[in-house]
């Protein structure tokens, strides 16, 4: 271990003690609003109502790589939407800014949005799917461990500021604003997400509605952004979470998608039917496919009863598809390469395949695997049903 390193495990026990940060202040367009003050309103019997989210979140702390699949990832620990909720024109700014951030906390620092059906103020958290709307990592490795975007935080007076895209459809939005810490992700589940949501309603007259991804299933602990050494010299560095939306890109990434995946999907999540509602519905009129994996030596021996995925309001992200599946246990294939599984009506996180094997594209209620040369090892699939027996 180097010294530099020693010394800032220390200096990290040190700002433990101080506190990581909160966002405390956000200007969304020129107005100034409160943040959720965790270290002070959470002991409040009637705190204020504020466009921030709350959390229980009292020791500054953390989300851990553990808990990506859990809630806590989408808006920190026991968050609970805010109130309010402040109005933004598309291509308008929106300035996130932290009381306080420890300068060997270092890392990239996100921004995702995601729709709700109406108002934000009692959406549930876990139907929101989020997508990138900006995104800093680092900016200069010349001197190890680097400069990175939280770096440039601190230097901005501890703040950030965000552009809605210019394109986006009017409607009430979660912003999701975080920290990745990677002072010590050179060891899985070494990182550390500092999550902050606010609540915005967008105005005009935009059309884009980028499809998104769920907060569970936004990272993973092996992610290349994620599990990384930054005390070692790194050539680049992969960003983590889905791909940055652009304005004027939505209808390019559904083509993209539309492309690489078999079963007809719904453009862009458009639908403002509650997933819930969807769930209901499916439950009531559909007798349950148990689920069943198949082996063949081939992929042409598909089965052909692939179900229509138009009835869902399921979305795109280059053919990674997300949101509400009406098709409880269907398999679906990406590409040959990947899969995802309807699991309680929504489509749940995509997975590689195995090495050496790939799957028939599509979508079908048996996931059809060619297996490779050597006998594949099946342990994967078994730890599926597992995960999906946990979930
Ligand atoms: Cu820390």
């Amino acid at each position: 271990m180097s010294f530099s390193k020693v010394a800032s495990v220390l200096l990290a026990s040190v700002s433990l003690v101080a506190g990581h940060g909160y966002v405390s202040s956000i200007e969304v367009d020129g107005t100034t609003y409160g943040g959720y003050l965790v270290d002070t309103y959470y002991f409040e019997s009637d705190p204020p109502e504020l466009i921030a989210w709350s959390t229980n979140a009292t020791d500054d702390g953390y989300v851990a790589p553990t808990a990506y699949d859990s809630s806590d990832i989408i808006c920190h620990r026991g968050s609970a939407p805010g109130a309010l909720s402040a109005p933004v024109a598309p291509g308008g700014t929106v300035k996130m800014t932290w009381n306080t951030w420890p300068d060997d906390h270092h890392g990239p620092v996100i921004t995702y949005l995601a729709k709700c059906s109406g108002s934000c103020s009692d959406v549930e958290k876990t139907s929101l799917e989020f997508f990138k709307i900006d995104a800093g990592g680092l900016i200069d490795d010349t001197d190890i461990p680097g400069t990175w975007a939280s770096d440039q935080l601190i230097d901005d007076s501890y703040s950030r500021s965000i552009t809605i895209p210019s394109d986006l459809e009017a409607g009430y939005y979660v912003l999701r604003h975080e920290i990745i810490a990677l002072h010590g992700a050179e060891d899985l589940d070494g990182a550390q997400n500092y999550p902050q949501c606010i609540n915005l309603q967008v105005t005009g007259s935009g059309t884009a509605s980028p499809s998104g991804t769920l907060g569970t299933a936004l990272y993973k602990d092996t992610d290349p952004g994620i599990y990384v050494d930054i005390w070692q010299s790194i050539s680049s560095y992969t960003i983590p979470g889905p791909s940055l939306y652009s304005a004027g890109s939505a209808a390019t990434a559904t083509a993209a998608a539309a492309a690489t995946t078999t079963a007809s999907t719904a453009p862009t999540a458009s639908s403002s039917i509650p997933a819930e509602a969807l769930v209901e519905a499916s439950a009531a009129t559909e007798t349950s496919i148990p689920a069943q994996l198949t082996e063949v030596a081939s992929p042409t021996t598909a089965v052909d009863d692939v179900p229509s995925a138009t009835s869902s309001s399921s979305s795109t992200t280059s053919g990674v598809l997300s949101g509400s599946c009406t098709d409880e246990g269907v398999w679906y294939c990406n590409g040959g390469t990947a899969f995802q599984r309807c699991v309680n009506g929504q489509w749940d996180a995509s997975q590689n395949m195995a090495d050496g094997t790939v799957c028939t594209a599509g979508t079908s209620d048996t996931l059809t695997i060619a297996a490779a040369k050597v006998r594949r090892d099946t342990h994967f699939l078994r730890h599926r049903r597992a995960h999906n027996h946990h979930r």
